[in-house]
């Protein structure tokens, strides 16, 4: 990839774009972000990345550009079907991924993680048993800071430990992760892909580079395609991987490895993103007396079955990283005491009829917001007692409150993303968990 003294267009001035940018102008590349949005919104981007040296272009000009480009990094928050990209395949101009030019420009060993859940939490466990072991790496991709961000440094590393969505799968060419970790595999981002296949497709694309020298850590439910790279499967829910879960416990090929109640995680899913971790760790000669203790220690982060608080005897735990069906299921599926389930979002193209079951087994009552709620109260009532709260949290929550008896959970797992009407999934867990701090117990109310 010829980047010297060439002239590169980086589509999207976003986290990916920005960083991009920024590595191309180290490298002695000409640089034009093209953006799309509001030059108003993006004002301060503009500035910041015009005053590193980038020429900007924002807003409709964007779309109709017509300079003459040696290459375009494309940002993978930006869908290929859109006008400021299909401008540019109609001109012949060559498009590489953000994460295929980190790769290249990286030139290190990449342990890439993907899957529809679990990535963050697996990349950042990754991250931590390979330091706390010696090795030399830094978390990076779609975890942010971009894969780009992190190139320079990334020289000096022995591995990069990169989380990859399928967006960022979409436009590679010689990507080719030395470990490729496929945690599991569910619908998601249905308003992006033209069916679940299609969107299968794209995250499988981890593995098309690889080769027998290479390693897959996979799910052992999730039916692949044929691999070149060495295998080795786990599962907290079936027997005959190399990891399986047993009364709680992790076991190797047959012996014990880690409690679960020696961590901080919860529930089946976490099990299955600390084996995934610990077969990273075989695959860099670690053993497991090593990885243990930092696992030991790790925390989750925000969002993610986040116990927030208990009062008056009820739990209210933060799931609001649950962006689809597959999450909130995990959420649910650990849980003994009854839920009142506070649900629904941002319509991305899938129907809530496939947790129906589950959501009556385990809840008391759902209670709906956001532009899905019609369509989930219809799905799931008679059923499940639905109450629809349009589209104010508080009144979510307070409605929840309501219905919930000592000793269970109010769970706020939404099942689907945030921005019909929020910033993003952490602006929407934030400002729950400041809603639920802000309650008074009820002895002191009057
Ligand atoms: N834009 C255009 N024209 C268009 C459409 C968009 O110019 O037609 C512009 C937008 O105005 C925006 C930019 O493109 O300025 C896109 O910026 P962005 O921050 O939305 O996207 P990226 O910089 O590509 O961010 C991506 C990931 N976001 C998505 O894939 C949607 C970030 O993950 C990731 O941290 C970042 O790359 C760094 O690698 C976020 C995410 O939601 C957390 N990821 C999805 C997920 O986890 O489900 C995949």
């Amino acid at each position: 990839m010829k980047i010297q003294s060439q002239h590169i267009a980086v589509l999207g001035a976003g986290e990916s774009g920005g960083a991009a940018a920024r590595l191309l102008l180290a490298e002695g590349a000409r640089v034009t972000v093209l953006d799309s949005g509001d030059p108003a919104a993006l004002r301060e981007k503009i500035s910041a990345l015009t005053k590193d040296g980038a020429k900007v272009i924002a807003g409709a000009p964007a779309d109709s550009d017509t300079s003459e480009y040696d290459l375009a990094i494309l940002s993978p928050g930006i869908d290929p079907a859109t006008a400021l990209v299909q401008n540019f395949r109609a001109r012949g101009i060559p498009i590489v991924g953000e994460l295929e030019l980190a790769f290249v420009l990286c030139a290190r060993p990449v342990i890439a993680i993907t899957g529809t859940n679990g990535k963050t939490t697996t990349t950042q466990l990754i991250e931590k048993i390979l330091l706390g072991c010696g090795v030399k790496t830094v978390a990076c991709g779609n975890i942010g800071p971009a894969f780009s961000g992190k190139v320079i440094e990334g020289r000096a590393m022995d591995v990069m430990t990169v989380e990859v969505s399928s967006f960022q799968l979409e436009e590679i060419k010689s990507f080719r992760p030395t470990v490729a970790v496929w945690l599991g595999f569910a619908p998601d981002h249905l308003d992006r892909y033209p069916s679940l296949q299609s969107y299968f497709d794209a995250k499988a694309r981890i593995f098309e580079n690889q080769t027998a020298d290479d390693w897959a850590v996979v799910n052992l439910r999730d039916k692949l395609p044929p691999l070149k790279a060495r295998r080795i499967t786990f599962s907290a829910y079936e027997r005959g991987g190399d990891f399986e879960l047993r009364d709680g416990v992790i076991h190797f090929q047959g012996k014990p490895v880690l409690k679960m109640s020696d961590t901080h995680l919860r529930g089946s899913h976490n099990a299955e993103n600390l084996m995934a971790t610990l077969a990273v760790g075989l695959t860099r000669g670690l053993d497991f007396a090593q990885m243990l203790p930092p696992l030991r220690e790790y925390r989750a982060l925000p969002h993610r079955c986040e116990l927030i608080r208990t009062l008056d005897g009820v739990d209210y735990v933060n799931d609001s990283k649950a962006t689809n069906l597959d999450s909130l299921e995990k959420a649910l599926a650990g849980e003994t005491r009854k839920v009142v389930l506070i649900a629904g979002g941002k319509d991305k193209g899938f129907e809530f009829d496939s947790v129906t079951d589950l959501v009556a087994e385990k809840c008391r009552c759902a209670v709906l917001l956001g532009d899905m709620a019609e369509r989930i109260e219809r799905l799931w009532s008679p059923r499940v007692p639905c109450v629809n709260v349009g589209r104010s949290l508080e009144k979510a929550l307070h409605t929840a409150r309501s219905q919930a008896h000592g000793g269970d959970i109010v769970l706020f797992s939404p099942g689907t993303s945030s921005f019909d009407m929020f910033r993003n999934y952490a602006d929407r867990g934030n400002q729950f968990r400041q809603l639920v701090q802000s309650l008074t117990p009820k002895e002191s109310q009057p």
